[in-house]
C-alpha cells in the first residue's frame, strides 16, 4: 500500500507535561490520561471527542467572508478529498490521543446525483472509516444525519410540510443507522436545525411535531430491528437556522419526549453555546437534562455572549467546565456519551497548528474543571451546605411531602401548630465564596 501523506509534519504524539510553562501550548499541563480520580481514569471520566465537521470540514468562511483555511487534504475530485480528510482526520486523532470521533453522513462522503450514489459512497467512504478505527482504537462517539443543508431541506426535514422529504429524511436516516451499527458508534444524534418555523402565519405548528414524533418513532423502530445497540439523543438549540426551533432548549425536548412516549428511548446531547443562545447560563441545560436522568453527551463548546450566535468556540473558562464537570461527576460519568468538541477554531486562525493548540487546551480546561469538581466533591463542604439547606424534608411533614403522602389539610394543620415560618438567609455569596475558592 501506497504510504499516506503526513498531515501534520512535525506534531508528534502530544505528551503530558505538568510543568510546561506560560509558552508550552503542545503538551497537555493538566490532562493526564491515565490518571485515576475517584475511582476513574481522566480519560474515562472526560471521554473526550474530536468533531470532523468543524476541525476537517470547515474552511473558515463566515456570511461576509471566503474561506480562509486551506487545508491539504482538501485536493482531487470530492470523493479524493473525502479519503485524504479522512487520513489527516485519523493522524490528528492519534497525535491527540482522543479516542472517539464524531460525524455527519455528509461529511464523512460526499452527495451524488441519487440516494444510491449517495449511498455508494459513504459504503466507499466507511469501509475506509472502518480501517483506520481498527488501526487505530479510535471509536465513533456518535454519528448523525445532516438534515439541514441541502436545498430540499429548507423548509425542515422530519417537519416538513411535504411527506416527500419527510419521506427522504427517512431513508436517510435508515442509512445513517446502518452506518451506525457498521462502525459500532455508541450514540446517535438528532439535531432538528430545520425543524422548526420562520413565519407562524404559513405552519400548523401541532401537525409538524406530531410528525415530528412519528418520525422518531420509526427511528426507534429500525434501531431495533437491526439491533441497533446506541443511545440515541436529541440535541436542543433555540434557533438558527430557524427563528424558532422546536427543540428550544433541555426542558421542551424532555417535554416533548415525554409528550409523545419516546423518553426511555432518548436522552439530550447538550451543547452550552444552545443554552446560552436560549437565554441561559452555561450549565444550565447540563444540570436540568441531568436532574431528570436525562443528560447523555455534551458538546462541549461556547459562545460569545456578545455577539449572540452559535460561535462554536472552544471551551476555555474553568468556572464553566468545574460546573459542568461536577454535574458529570455527580451522575456517575457520562458514557456511553462523551466530550464532544463541536468548536472551530476562528476564522482568524487559519494555522494547521492551530487545531491541536485549541483542542490541547480545551482538554486541558475541561481537565481543570474535573479536578476542581472533584475537590470540591471530596471535601464536601458545599454538598453538606446544601444538605443542610434541606432537612426539613427528613422528618415530621417535610418526609410526607417527600415521600407524597401529604394532604393540604395536613399543612393547614402544621401552620396552625407551628406558625410563621423563620426566614433563613440562602447564602448565595458565601457558596460562590467557597466555589471560587476550589477554581
Ligand atoms: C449546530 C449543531 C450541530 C450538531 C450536529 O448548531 O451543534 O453541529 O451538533 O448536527
Ligand atoms: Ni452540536
Ligand atoms: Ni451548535
Amino acid at each position: 500500500m501506497e504510504k499516506e501523506t503526513e498531515y501534520f509534519a512535525g506534531i508528534a504524539k502530544i505528551p503530558y507535561l505538568p510543568d510546561g510553562g506560560a509558552r508550552d501550548v503542545m503538551c497537555f499541563k493538566h490532562y493526564n490520561a491515565e490518571e485515576v480520580l475517584m475511582g476513574r481514569k481522566m480519560e474515562d471520566w472526560l471521554r473526550f471527542s474530536v468533531c470532523y465537521w468543524h476541525s476537517f470540514c470547515g474552511t473558515g468562511t463566515d456570511p461576509f467572508g471566503f474561506p480562509t483555511h486551506h487545508r491539504p487534504w482538501n485536493q482531487g475530485s470530492p470523493m479524493e478529498a473525502a479519503k485524504k480528510r479522512l487520513h489527516a482526520a485519523f493522524e490528528f486523532f492519534s497525535k491527540l490521543g482522543v479516542k472517539y470521533y464524531t460525524f455527519h453522513d455528509r461529511d464523512m462522503a460526499p452527495e451524488g446525483l441519487t440516494l444510491e450514489e449517495t449511498n455508494w459512497n459513504l459504503d466507499e467512504m466507511t469501509d475506509l472509516a472502518l480501517q483506520l478505527q481498527n488501526q487505530t482504537g479510535v471509536k465513533v462517539l456518535w454519528v448523525t444525519c445532516n438534515l439541514f443543508a441541502h436545498p430540499r431541506y429548507m423548509n425542515g426535514a422530519a417537519t416538513n410540510p411535504d411527506c416527500h422529504v419527510l419521506a427522504y429524511a427517512g431513508a436517510q436516516v435508515k442509512k445513517g443507522l446502518d452506518i451506525a451499527k457498521k462502525l459500532g458508534a455508541e450514540n446517535f444524534v438528532f439535531w432538528g436545525g430545520r425543524e422548526g418555523f420562520h413565519s407562524i402565519h404559513n405552519t400548523h405548528v401541532a401537525a409538524e411535531l406530531r410528525h415530528m414524533a412519528v418520525f422518531f418513532k420509526m427511528a426507534v423502530k429500525y434501531k431495533e430491528k437491526i439491533g441497533l445497540k446506541c443511545q440515541f439523543l436529541i440535541e436542543p438549540k433555540p434557533k438558527e437556522p430557524c427563528k424558532h426551533q422546536y427543540d428550544y432548549d433541555a426542558m421542551s425536548v424532555i417535554g416533548f419526549l415525554k409528550h409523545y412516549d419516546l423518553d426511555s428511548h432518548f436522552k439530550l446531547n447538550i451543547e452550552p453555546n444552545h443554552t446560552t443562545l436560549a437565554g441561559h447560563s452555561y450549565e444550565h441545560d447540563v444540570v436540568m437534562a441531568s436532574a431528570f436522568g436525562m443528560l447523555g453527551s455534551v458538546d462541549s463548546n461556547t459562545g460569545a455572549p456578545d455577539l449572540g450566535w452559535d460561535t462554536d468556540q472552544f471551551p476555555m473558562d474553568i468556572r464553566n467546565t468545574t460546573l459542568v464537570m461536577k454535574t458529570i461527576i455527580e451522575q456517575g460519568g457520562l458514557q456511553p456519551g462523551g466530550l464532544n468538541f463541536d468548536a472551530k477554531v476562528r476564522r482568524e486562525s487559519p494555522d494547521l497548528e492551530d487545531l491541536f493548540i485549541a483542542h490541547i487546551a480545551a482538554m486541558d480546561a475541561f481537565s481543570r474543571g474535573l479536578r476542581n469538581a472533584v475537590r470540591i466533591i471530596e471535601e464536601g463542604t458545599m454538598s453538606s451546605m446544601v444538605m443542610e439547606r434541606y432537612s426539613s424534608f427528613r422528618h415530621g411533614i417535610g418526609q410526607k411531602v417527600e415521600d407524597g403522602s401529604a394532604s393540604l389539610e395536613e399543612m393547614e394543620d402544621f401552620v396552625k401548630q407551628h406558625g410563621e415560618p423563620k426566614v433563613t438567609s440562602g447564602k448565595q455569596e458565601k457558596y460562590e465564596a467557597i466555589f471560587n475558592h476550589y477554581i
